[in-house]
C-alpha cells in the first residue's frame, strides 16, 4: 500500500498545465494542503486567492528546501520547464530549468523521504528513429532537440531514484496539451491553441506547421485525468514508472481546421511552416498507450470533434464571441 498524498507543491504553476492542476488539486485536497510555486511574481488572482503561492526558481535548491519545510510538504508535482520551441532558442537555459531544476526536485524529495513526485516526460522523447505509428512503450529514444534530450534524462533519472533510493517518482509522456484557460508556453504543438483564437477572432489562421503534419494530442481535462490517475493508482500495478505513453486523440493541421470550419464555415487557413516543422516531423504520429490502460485504468475521454465544440465553447464565453 503506498504512502498518501497530503500536502502538495507544484512547480511552474502559473504554466498551461499548472494553471489547471492548482485547481483541480485544491479542489480534491483541500485549499491549504496545495502550494503553488513558479519563477513569475505575477500570479493569477484566482491562483493567489484560492490558496498559499510562493516565488520559487527551481535552480534555488535552498529555497525549495525552506519552502518543503515551511509548508511540510509531502509530494511534488514538478510542471516547471522550457519547452521545444523555447528550447532550441535558448539550449543552454533550457538544461539548466530542466536538469538543474530537476535534480534539485529530486535531491530535495530524496532528502526529505517525500512521499511522491510527479516529473511529466513528452512526446519530444522520442526521435526521427523511433517508429512514428502507434509508437510504441518501449523504444528508440534519440531526440534530437535539447528539450526532448532533457525529458530522457528526467525518465532515466526518476527511475534511478526509484530504484536506488525507493523515492516514488511517477510521469507520463505527455502529447500536445489543448486549453482554453492558459496559453501554452512556447512548444510546438502550441498552433493547435493558437489556431482556435485566431479562428473566433479573425476566422483566419496561418499554421507554422505544414498541413499535413499529424501529432498525438491531449484535451486538458483528459491530462488532468490522466496526472491525477497516475499519482493516486496503487504503486504495486505499476510496471513502468516515470515513462508511461498516454494517447488522447491525434490528427494534422488539416484536420484539426476543417473540424473548426463545421462551426465556423468561413475560417480559412494558411501555411507558412517555420523551425518548428523539423521538430515536429521528429516526433510521432500517433502513440500506444497500452502500459497506461493496464497498469492503472487509463482511456481518455475527448477525441477531436468533442474537443473542438468544447474549445469553441470555452473560448467564446473567454473573449465575449457570439
Ligand atoms: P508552460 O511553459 O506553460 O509552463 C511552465 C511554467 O514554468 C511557467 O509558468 C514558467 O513561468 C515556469 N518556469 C519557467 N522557468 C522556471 C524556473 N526556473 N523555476 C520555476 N518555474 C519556472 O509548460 P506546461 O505546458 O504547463 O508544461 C508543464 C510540464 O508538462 C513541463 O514539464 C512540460 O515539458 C510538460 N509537457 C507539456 C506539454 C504541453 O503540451 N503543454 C506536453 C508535453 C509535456
Ligand atoms: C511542446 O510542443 O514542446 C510541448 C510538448 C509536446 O512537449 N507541447
Amino acid at each position: 500500500m503506498s504512502k498518501e498524498m497530503k500536502r502538495i507543491l507544484i512547480t511552474g504553476a502559473c504554466g498551461q498545465i499548472g494553471s489547471e492542476l492548482t485547481m483541480v488539486l485544491r479542489e480534491r485536497y483541500g485549499t491549504d494542503n496545495v502550494v503553488a510555486t513558479d519563477i513569475r511574481k505575477d500570479p493569477s488572482r484566482e491562483m493567489v486567492e484560492s490558496g498559499p503561492y510562493e516565488v520559487l526558481d527551481v535552480r534555488d535548491r535552498e529555497k525549495l528546501s525552506s519552502v518543503v519545510e515551511k509548508y511540510s510538504i509531502d509530494t511534488i508535482f514538478h510542471m516547471a520547464a522550457i519547452l521545444s520551441a523555447s528550447g532550441e532558442k535558448n539550449p543552454w537555459l533550457a538544461w539548466d530549468v530542466n536538469i538543474n531544476g530537476l535534480y534539485n526536485v529530486l535531491e530535495i524529495a530524496r532528502e526529505k523521504n517525500l512521499t511522491r513526485v510527479f516529473v511529466p516526460s513528452s512526446i519530444a522523447a522520442f526521435g526521427p528513429e523511433t517508429p512514428r505509428k502507434n509508437t510504441p512503450q518501449e523504444t528508440v529514444l534519440k531526440p534530437r532537440t535539447i528539450y526532448g534530450i532533457t525529458k530522457v534524462v528526467g525518465e532515466r533519472l526518476g527511475e534511478y531514484y526509484f530504484w536506488k533510493f525507493g523515492l516514488d517518482v511517477r510521469g507520463v509522456r505527455y502529447p500536445g496539451i489543448i486549453s482554453s484557460k492558459t496559453l501554452p508556453g512556447g512548444g510546438t504543438t502550441d498552433y493547435a491553441v493558437e489556431i482556435f483564437y485566431e479562428a473566433l477572432k479573425h476566422k483566419k489562421y496561418t499554421s507554422f506547421l505544414r498541413k499535413d503534419t499529424r501529432l498525438p494530442m491531449m484535451y486538458m481535462p483528459d491530462c488532468l485525468k490522466a496526472t491525477i490517475m497516475l499519482m493516486e493508482a496503487d504503486l504495486s500495478r505499476l510496471k513502468h514508472h516515470t515513462d508511461f505513453n498516454v494517447a488522447g486523440m491525434s490528427f494534422s493541421v488539416e484536420e484539426l481546421a476543417n473540424e473548426i470550419k463545421k462551426h465556423i464555415p468561413d475560417f480559412k487557413i494558411d501555411y507558412k511552416p517555420d523551425f518548428r516543422q523539423e521538430i515536429a516531423d521528429s516526433w510521432p504520429e500517433s502513440i500506444d498507450d497500452s502500459a497506461a490502460r493496464e497498469e492503472w485504468g487509463w482511456s481518455p475521454d475527448y477525441d477531436l470533434s468533442k474537443m473542438t465544440a468544447d474549445m469553441l465553447e470555452k473560448l467564446r464565453k473567454k473573449l465575449s464571441i457570439d
